[in-house]
């Protein structure tokens, strides 16, 4: 039959990506079409998304790729959780949504923890309490901003907004609203009881779709803007966290357990329903939505984002290294000569990551690292550290145990993170795929299409892709 061409815009917090799918039936091949920086913007000390020039971008990825290819079938957009912008009732947007990294939230905390204590948010939403939740923002904006309750008709979480520039309509999607804080973890629908108790009005959450759901085409003045044709807006499994593990083609609910790593590493696993006990709250585990609705139990770890703030301040003080320099480097020695908690407030917002790590050390009478590589390895093998910890939990947790650890995403192109997560963690890691984000977007759109089931999308991919294996080894990866 025909090749189905598809795309898939898979947007992260520090870059987003155009890639072109091409289903023949029997395997899938992905093309990147486009990338570019998501670079936020602070603006008058807040923090915000770029979102027309993001939205330009992918503009230019649909053109590009009608270009090369001719007729598109479909595209869906994926993005990191949590975030979301509003829109009146005339359908314009209200202004750019803010980053959650933004601090607009501290001041509010106690006000919305006197209305809904962290453990009730818990045992409600089964999402962990966190500031850069949907719930925390949304409470912080009604609370500064008096207009909002008549002016915001309508809030989109980023990938919905996405969908709703290129189609016009405007739809909740399941998986990116499962990251809000705001939706009922038994009912996976939106929490009345959460939005009553913050006064937030719940109208303003447009038509819920599930996962894998067509919804409309693209609107006929882009199609003219850009001279393409027609093509189907699908709103998939639009948390790129979702997608990527939707991409997995392995079994998570046995004895397997996933490491999403890119600019956050988010460790978990599959359940059937959500796990809220005492210990999952106490261990700082969340719940998610997976597509085809089973639970994603997993806890956010701040991952490269600490290399990436590192590369910024070297290359602002014009001493720019590569993410391949910076293995390299850290593979000129062989042991952290200290150990950081990756989330430790410390790391969370941006800023000068060598100062950040040495306070750590010294707060906790710890030898701090000196030389770039030294100042790496305690990165990787401190992201490594926490993944161990993590997995021993969620075995404690759900009495199961993991053999395996599948680790996917942009980060798994560092091999020495790979290698360090196989000897650290005592267990076997199969590493693919690399786009996991961008290849769980396309398979989710050709079921929606009707053109695969997505068990057979597994095999799929599997067929498709590059996998690699890393034994745990006792041997110093780095001893030459
Ligand atoms: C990963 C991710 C996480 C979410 C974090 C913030 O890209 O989507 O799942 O918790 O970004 O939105």
């Amino acid at each position: 039959g025909d090749t189905i061409k598809l795309l898939a815009m898979d947007l992260g917090a520090s870059s987003g990506r155009v890639m072109l799918g091409l289903y023949d039936g029997n395997t899938l091949r992905i093309e990147e079409i486009h990338r570019f920086a998501n670079t936020p913007v602070y603006v008058g000390g807040h923090l915000y998304w770029d979102v027309l020039k993001l939205f330009h971008e992918m503009k230019k990825g649909i053109q590009r790729a009608y270009r090369a290819h001719g007729k598109l079938r479909s595209l869906s957009v994926d993005t990191w959780g949590v975030d979301y912008g509003f829109i009146d009732k005339r359908g314009m947007l209200l202004y750019s949504p803010h980053h959650y990294r933004d601090r607009r939230m501290g001041s509010h905390r106690l006000g919305l923890e006197a209305l809904l204590p962290p453990r009730e948010q818990f045992s409600i939403t089964g999402i962990q309490p966190s500031l850069i939740n949907t719930v925390y923002q949304l409470f912080a904006d009604f609370q500064d901003n008096d207009s909002l309750l008549e002016v915001a008709d309508t809030i989109l979480m980023m990938p919905d907004l996405f969908h709703y520039l290129f189609s016009g309509i405007a739809a909740a999607e399941s998986t990116i609203w499962s990251t809000s804080g705001l939706m009922d973890a038994v009912s996976g629908e939106v929490s009345t009881e959460v939005f009553s108790r913050l006064n937030i009005p719940v109208g303003i959450v447009p038509q819920r779709v599930q996962a894998g759901t067509v919804i409309g085409s693209i609107l006929p003045v882009i199609q003219e803007e850009l001279s393409v044709g027609s093509m189907e807006v699908i709103a998939g499994a639009s948390h790129d966290t979702a997608s990527a593990v939707a991409s997995i083609p392995y079994s998570l609910k046995e004895d397997a357990a996933f490491i999403s790593c890119g600019t956050w590493s988010l460790v978990g696993m599959e359940t059937p329903k959500a796990v809220i006990t005492e210990k999952s709250y106490e261990y700082g585990f969340t719940n998610e939505q997976c597509y085809g609705q089973s639970n994603r139990l997993l806890k956010n770890i701040t991952g490269l984002w600490i290399l990436q703030e590192l590369q910024r301040n070297w290359a602002e003080a014009g001493k720019y290294v590569s993410q391949g320099q910076m293995v390299e480097l850290a593979e000129t020695i062989n042991h952290a000569p200290a150990i950081i908690d990756p989330n430790d407030e410390l790391f969370s917002i941006p800023g000068v990551m060598t100062q950040r790590i040495r306070e750590y050390c010294e707060r906790t009478g710890q030898q701090a690292p000196y030389t770039k590589a030294e100042i790496i390895r305690v990165i990787l093998e401190s992201l490594a550290e926490s993944y161990r910890h993590t997995i021993d939990e969620m075995e404690e947790i759900t009495g199961k145990k993991i053999n395996i650890i599948h680790m996917v995403g942009g980060g798994i192109q560092n091999e020495l993170l790979c290698q360090l997560t196989a000897n650290i963690t005592g267990r076997k890691v199969v590493a693919g795929p690399v786009e996991a984000g961008a290849i769980g977007n396309i398979i989710i759109q050709l079921a929606a299409l009707g053109e695969l089931e997505i068990s057979g999308g597994k095999q799929v991919v599997e067929r498709s892709f590059a996998f690699k294996t890393y034994q745990p080894s006792l041997v110093k990866v780095c001893e030459k």
